[in-house]
């Protein structure tokens, strides 16, 4: 099996179990070589903690993407998921533009919304600026919440199929190729993905669990980016994905003390098995 080189760009939250300190263990127990280019450093996530430090790395981009053109490096996928601001949307654009390998992956999880909410520091300006990834991306992977912002359709929690294939035709219309929706079902009492690629639609349902977890979007990503570049096919991959974070949710479903993630590191040689079935 090739051994792959990932770049992946999304922040440092020291504690909260997202972004870097998800995708990072996920994708090395993948086997594959993760480089990391961290858009900001927070003391924690932002969702349900109060006081939270930030510091926005987007200064010190352009001059580590320099030395790594100067060395030649180059990447097999590049995943983005958190960015810490506007201007860095341009920056992450023109790394996914130019810095992958003639058959690069590129993956985008738009990671601003949830609950049809904006997670706290972002704004429309920011999602005006994050519709710029859409063309720049082989897959882009939102949740429900974040499609209907990039496009301006209302967010429901109650849909049906004619809705969501609105949402996805105007996702067509900013660029997307290929998008992976997450937390899409037309049965209430589950959940699933759907995959759209060039007007073909297939859908997986799985059990819905009474409450999610935060940073579920994250470990989803990280462990869809970890099967497609292992060489599964996307919707193969969305599945394992899928199968993996619901493991993740259900180990920490009855710790209330854990509020703030999903328990992912225990369920990772389950994943290792889902990914050598
Ligand atoms: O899981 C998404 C995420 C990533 N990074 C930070 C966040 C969140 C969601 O709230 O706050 C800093």
């Amino acid at each position: 099996m090739a051994y792959k080189k990932v770049l992946t760009i999304q922040d440092i939250s020291c504690v909260g179990q997202c972004s870097l300190t998800v995708a990072l263990p996920i994708l090395s127990a993948c086997g594959h070589e993760t480089c990391i280019l961290p858009s900001a450093v927070l003391s924690t996530h932002t969702g349900g903690f109060t006081g939270f430090t930030f510091r926005d790395l987007t200064d010190d981009m352009p001059a580590i993407v320099d030395h790594w053109r100067k060395e030649n490096i180059s990447f097999d996928a590049i995943y983005t998921g958190y960015l810490g601001s506007i201007k860095q949307v341009g920056i992450v654009k023109n790394i996914l533009d130019t810095m992958g390998k003639e058959k690069c992956v590129k993956v985008v999880d738009p990671a601003f919304a949830d609950h049809g909410k904006l997670y706290s520091i972002f704004d429309m300006e920011y999602v005006n600026a994050m519709k710029t990834l859409c063309p720049s991306c082989d897959i882009l992977v939102p949740n429900l919440s974040e499609a209907c912002f990039l496009t301006g359709m209302e967010y429901r929690e109650d849909y049906d199929e004619q809705y969501v294939l609105q949402v996805l035709a105007r996702l067509v219309g900013l660029g997307c190729k290929t998008v992976l929706m997450t937390g899409i079902s037309f049965d209430k009492e589950k959940t699933g993905i759907l995959l759209y690629d060039n007007g073909k639609i297939q859908r997986y349902e799985h059990e819905k669990m009474p409450k999610s977890a935060h940073g579920t979007g994250d470990i989803y990503a990280s462990a869809f980016v970890g099967a497609l570049v292992k060489g599964k096919k996307a919707f193969s991959a969305g599945k394992i994905a899928a199968e993996y974070t619901l493991q993740c949710i259900k180990d920490t479903q009855n710790d209330k003390k854990h509020w703030y993630g999903a328990k992912f590191e225990p369920a990772i040689p389950y994943l290792i098995e889902l990914l050598n079935k």
